[in-house]
């Protein structure tokens, strides 16, 4: 089972959400992402894309950020967000909002021949100021619903029991698991 993705954050993830079960090998590249709608059908577009170039199973990971103050944004934008306005970009569009509230998506897109998709959600809060040395990308000023520190500020291990990712990862592994037998 291959991952492919140009971000190993997620594969330092995945590594204990799949590859405490099955063999997992990384492809480090980077792939087109169309700009549609939703983070499925983006994801849906890139499956069809590599299925065309690689012979073994494998599986991409699509996921933002949805801030509902600012209306869903960065969502589907979040990978050029993250790199142009980065956190504190984020934080002073922020700024005066009382409505911190947001939401975490993963859709996980394997492909085995056919496209199965498996999405997973965490709910949360936008932090007043990024904290934390640990993860990638949004986790310093994201807050998940029911804890006090950020996604950085947490091991891998806790966030890997509570997050987006955790949680798509959990429907994956259900659906590997009864293949498997
Ligand atoms: P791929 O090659 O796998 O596409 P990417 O980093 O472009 O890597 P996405 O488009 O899925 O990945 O992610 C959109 C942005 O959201 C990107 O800047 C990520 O760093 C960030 N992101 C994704 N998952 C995250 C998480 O669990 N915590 C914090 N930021 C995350």
């Amino acid at each position: 089972m291959i991952i492919v993705t140009s971000n190993r954050g997620k594969y330092r993830e995945y590594k204990e959400i799949i590859g405490k079960h099955f063999n997992l090998k990384l492809m480090l590249m980077r792939y087109p992402e169309e700009q549609l709608d939703t983070i499925e059908k983006v994801a849906e577009r890139s499956v069809y894309y590599l299925s065309g170039t690689i012979n073994d199973d494998f599986f991409i990971d699509d996921s933002g950020l949805f801030i509902e103050a600012l209306r869903g944004f960065p969502g589907v934008y979040s990978s050029y967000v993250n790199k142009t306005l980065g956190n504190e970009g984020i934080l002073r569009l922020m700024e005066g909002t009382s409505n911190r509230k947001a939401e975490f998506r993963t859709c996980i897109a394997y492909y085995d021949g056919k496209l199965n998709l498996f999405t997973g959600k965490a709910r949360g809060t936008i932090s007043d100021a990024a904290r934390g040395e640990n993860g990638f990308g949004f986790d310093p000023i994201f807050i998940p619903v029911g804890q006090e520190l950020t996604y950085a500020e947490m091991t891998l291990e806790k966030k890997n029991s509570l997050s987006h990712r955790y949680r798509a990862g959990k429907a994956f592994l259900k659906f590997l698991t009864k293949k498997a037998i």
